[in-house]
């Protein structure tokens, strides 16, 4: 306790209502850079458009009338977007205030007001175009996180009554405050600059990727350019070659891993000869190939879209295992991913003679971040959790009885063979056709063994064989189309397909747990006459 004697005059009186205005001002100025602050660091592990103040500002930008663009623009010229950034903090920094100065204990006007502010994110981050329902967590926790700043701030402010006589003005109250203030100013400046920096590391990767060269393929091992005849012959089927941008994505990570050339590294260890440790340039300097390969995810159900196709470009697996020197008795290969995903494929799977790759492209570009830049492994033949390790680190030679992997753990089957499918991709489903030939048309897949034949049945009716486009190899899928002649009536269309040993898709229904669905594929069309 200090010895000051806190006798108090009206001026005094004055002083400490502003001093309450001003204590009252920064819990709001603390609160809304808490929401701020938390909701962009949120918005790296949901997605980059869910940040609260960005969804807020692109959304005041795209709904402003023209006539204030054009006021913006002719006013602030090529400074309009700092104008823009200065009047949004301007804003934020009034409203603030505002919350603050109105903020009491029984009446929580300014907490209503940063519950309004954090709902206008949730609305501007859920109407974006691609936005999912999470895109609204970052303003929802960042929103909460703000209005408990505030409320605990103004609690400390009102908690310091009038000081009694031969009392303390700089009592304990002040400094509990000031102590507040200072852990809540350093804990919002710690969330808003790890937000930059990962802000930061995010845009120095995606300059990276766009930089960096992909291995040249030496004419004998660049795949064949597919030609039209492997596609459906309708203009609205599913394309043989995947788009990037559509390829399906599934993952662990919250937040992608992040790792630059330079800093990656491959560590093959465990039953070798020789355990290596590879660079980027040291992959780079082996022989590179070019497959196409499509990939289906376990986790697919019966007509899902959890299976996508594409040009890998990458390193045979099967050179590096055996510059290494696989031990007798190993028969896994244990990949680790940077964010410490783990994946154990069978190294009988590797070194068949099938083109398993550590890939580095897809479709002509570097890996996109989210399917595993730098390197991932493409395992023609098994489902992506025991082949298709994205973000790949760490090699262990081991066996399937002394290791297990992440989804082996959570009851998932230890090895992951590809089971046959076959699915109708158009028309849509509960289409409405008209009477006459209409086109069915679909993909069917099978990889490494290929597909032999596909059939289609209308409601019970005998099985008829679909036209398959040209088989591009067995580790592909093959279109197929068939012209139904419809009539009236409620019909439904099942698919089945027969794989290149023989065996015929099985119609018993299994769901994803643990190997993989099985049954056929129906949709139900309504045809008019
Ligand atoms: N690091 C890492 N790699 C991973 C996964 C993962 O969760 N983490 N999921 C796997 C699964 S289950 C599948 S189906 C494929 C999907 O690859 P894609 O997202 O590129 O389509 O990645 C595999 N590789
Ligand atoms: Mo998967």
């Amino acid at each position: 306790m200090s010895n000051e004697t806190g006798g108090l005059s009206s001026g005094g009186n004055r002083g400490a209502r502003v001093g309450r205005h001003v204590r009252r001002a920064s819990v709001g100025l603390l609160a809304a850079m808490m929401v701020a602050a938390l909701g962009h660091l949120l918005s790296f592990l949901i997605a980059a458009g869910s940040s609260p103040v960005a969804a807020v500002a692109d959304a005041i930008v795209a709904q402003a009338p023209s006539a204030m663009r054009e006021f913006a623009i002719s006013t602030f010229g090529t400074a309009d977007k700092p104008a823009l950034v200065v009047g949004i903090i301007g804003a934020i920094t009034v409203l603030a205030v505002a919350a603050g100065v109105a903020e009491r204990v029984a009446r929580p006007w300014g907490s209503l007001l940063l519950g309004v502010l954090a709902l206008a994110g949730v609305v501007a981050a859920v109407s974006r175009p691609t936005a999912t329902w999470a895109w609204a967590i970052p303003s929802i926790v960042g929103g909460a996180a703000g209005i408990a700043v505030l409320r605990f701030g103004i609690r400390l402010t009102d908690a310091r009554s009038p000081v009694p006589k031969g009392g303390d003005p700089s009592g304990p109250s002040r400094r509990t405050f000031l102590a507040f203030v200072g852990g809540v100013a350093g804990l919002t400046v710690a969330i808003g600059g790890l937000g930059v920096g990962l802000a930061r590391k995010a845009s120095d990767l995606a300059a990276e990727r766009l930089r960096i060269a992909l291995p040249s393929v030496a004419a004998k091992l660049q795949a064949p350019r597919p030609g039209p005849e492997v596609e459906a012959p309708v203009s609205d089927g599913t394309a043989f070659i995947t788009p990037n941008e559509d390829f399906y994505r599934i993952d662990t990570a919250l937040q992608l891993p992040a790792i630059s050339v330079e800093e990656w590294s491959l560590r093959i260890h465990g039953m070798v000869d020789r355990e290596i440790e590879l660079s980027w340039q040291d992959l780079n300097d082996r022989m590179a190939m070019e497959r196409i390969i499509t990939l289906t995810c376990v986790s697919n159900e019966i007509g899902g879209s959890l299976a996508g196709n594409a040009t890998w470009t990458g390193f045979p697996i099967r050179d590096l295992l055996d510059e290494v020197g696989v031990r007798p008795g190993a028969d896994m290969l244990l990949s680790t991913s940077a964010d410490g995903w783990t994946s154990g494929t069978p190294i009988a799977a590797l070194t068949d003679g099938r083109d398993a790759m550590l890939a580095v492209g897809m479709n002509g570009e570097p890996l996109p971040i989210e399917h595993g830049y730098p390197v991932r492994q493409v395992v023609p033949g098994l489902y992506g959790y025991v082949s298709a390790t994205k973000w790949v680190v760490d090699w262990e030679i081991t066996r399937f009885d002394q290791a297990s992997a992440y989804w082996t753990d959570r009851g998932w089957g230890e090895k992951g063979p590809i089971k046959t499918a076959s699915r109708i991709d158009r028309p849509a489903p509960l289409a409405e056709l008209t009477a006459g030939v209409n086109v069915i048309a679909g993909t069917a897949w099978a990889q490494h063994r290929g597909i032999s034949k596909v059939e289609v049945r209308v409601d019970q009716g005998p099985w008829r064989e679909a036209q398959t486009a040209a088989a591009y190899s067995v580790d592909t899928w093959q279109m197929w189309s068939w012209e139904w002649d419809a009539t009236p009536g409620i019909h439904t269309v099942v698919v089945r397909a027969t794989d290149n040993d023989g065996e015929l898709q099985t119609e018993r229904r299994q769901g994803t747990v643990p190997d993989g669905a099985t049954g056929w594929h129906s949709r139900t069309f309504r045809v008019v006459g």
